[in-house]
């Protein structure tokens, strides 16, 4: 990969007119303000911009269970009494909302497109802030999650790539990919998550280290509440950096869940923007093909600094700390900064002493020694792309008309009226 990198950047400008519902803290709207703050500060000139397909019942059926699919593609908040939904675990945290298949489609395109995209060797990062999805299962929904896109997204990788690297930085436990992949060594999953008294969803001990074929390539690193900057990238870099030797990946896939930020509404870390970034950083610094995903986050207005944040920092472009005015200019008052200090503000004391962070590092260390090194696969014919084919519009009478993988990668999503871009786009038409 050369210095700088040739990034993708995957967005649906409908995405963030989703609504969880009153009361709830997933509020997809944070989609609009991060996507306003990366136009703001011209980052499209950088990267390309694309609208990503929405993924069908039939691609979600690659990892999920064709009647949970079945469900969420008809359930609505009208039809709901005439369902068991007990059964598939929708409810209080993942509610049945108006649109919430259309959602998942969404999200989850984004992805496998962004997939498909590194496996094309057509950029060296992709960026899909809608994604990160990593509670939904094989069976239900968990934890604001419906449909697992980073699952999806890694079947499709695996198609190309023989070893594929998960790092996860949300404060959750990022148990729906572990356990997907718990019995392969195709797949090494890491997370790094608050966890004891209960937190959600209560997995992710030090002890789950996989089985079978899989057993040591799930990593876990089980963290207490309150950690700040310091003491979480004295274990971040570390970990990955010995993952990555021990385990050779030729792709990486990342989680950049923001509610491992100080001051969120349902986290308990104290990350600062800069920390949080920094994890990025030092992905990226690893020169592999990389598929930065978004997760948790409910501060919404640090979640779009955050990944705005993180954007420039992915392209290298250094932004002002004043936030430029943007349609949601407003909800950075009162300093319009970046960067502001969400620490100083915190009350929760870090809890990780400099001998428990030392005694994980030390338990995660024995544990990769337990490896034989890197595991070979014997490459087969590489199966063909995830390829949905595009309807014709609804308006259209011409039924011939169909894209393949290669055509639509062609359409570069950009629409001068919403972007307001004028000339400056004219590189990518
Ligand atoms: F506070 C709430 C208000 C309304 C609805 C749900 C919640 C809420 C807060 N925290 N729900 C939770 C967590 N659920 C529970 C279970 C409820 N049971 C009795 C236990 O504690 C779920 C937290 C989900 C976090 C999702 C995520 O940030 O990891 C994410 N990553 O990618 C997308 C989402
Ligand atoms: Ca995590």
């Amino acid at each position: 990969m050369t210095h700088k990198p040739r990034v993708a950047y995957f967005y649906d400008p409908d995405v963030g007119n989703y609504y969880y519902g009153p009361g709830h803290p997933m509020k997809p709207h944070r989609l609009s303000l991060t996507h306003s703050l990366v136009l703001s500060y011209d980052l499209f000139q950088h990267m390309e911009i694309y609208r990503p397909l929405k993924a069908t019942a039939f691609d979600m059926c690659t990892f999920h269970s064709e009647d949970y699919i079945n469900f969420l593609q008809r359930v609505t908040p009208q039809n709901i009494g005439g369902f068991t939904s007990s059964r598939f675990n929708v409810g209080e945290d993942c509610p049945v909302f108006p649109g919430m298949f259309d959602f998942c489609s969404i999200y989850s395109g984004a992805s496998l497109d962004g997939a498909v995209k590194l496996n094309n060797n057509q950029a060296d990062i992709v960026i899909n802030w809608s994604g990160g999805f990593h509670h939904a299962k094989k069976f239900e929904a968990s934890g604001f999650c419906y449909v697992n896109d980073i699952v999806l997204a890694i079947l499709e990788l695996l198609k190309h790539h023989a070893r594929v690297l998960y790092i996860d930085i949300d404060i959750h436990h990022g148990d729906g990919v572990q356990e997907a992949f718990y019995l392969t060594d195709r797949v090494m999953t890491v997370s790094f998550h608050r966890y004891g008294n209960y937190f959600f969803p209560g997995t992710g001990d030090l002890f789950e280290v996989g089985l079978e074929r899989g057993k040591f390539y799930s990593v876990n690193v089980p963290l207490k509440e309150g950690i700040d900057d310091e003491s979480f990238l004295s274990i971040f870099k570390p970990v990955v950096e010995k993952v990555v030797s021990f385990y050779q990946p030729s792709c990486v896939v990342l989680q950049c869940g923001a509610d491992s930020l100080a001051g969120d509404r349902l986290g308990c870390f104290n990350l600062s923007i800069r920390g949080h970034g920094d994890c990025v950083k030092f992905v990226k610094k690893l020169h592999l093909p990389l598929l930065v995903l978004g997760g948790g986050g409910y501060t919404i207005r640090n979640v779009a600094r955050c990944w705005a944040y993180e954007t420039a920092l992915i392209l290298g472009k250094d932004i002002d700390h004043l936030i430029p005015t943007n349609e949601y200019y407003d909800f950075y008052a009162p300093d319009y900064s970046l960067l502001p200090d969400l620490v100083s503000n915190s009350k929760t004391d870090n809890h990780n002493t400099r001998q428990y962070l030392d005694l994980i590092q030390q338990s995660v260390t024995e544990h990769l020694r337990m490896l034989p090194g890197a595991p070979a696969v014997q490459m087969q014919e590489i199966p063909p792309d995830f390829s949905r084919l595009e309807l014709p519009p609804e308006d259209s009478t011409d039924m011939d008309i169909r894209y393949n993988s290669y055509e639509r990668d062609k359409i570069v999503s950009y629409n001068a009226e919403f972007y307001d871009l004028g000339n400056k786009f004219s590189d990518h038409s």
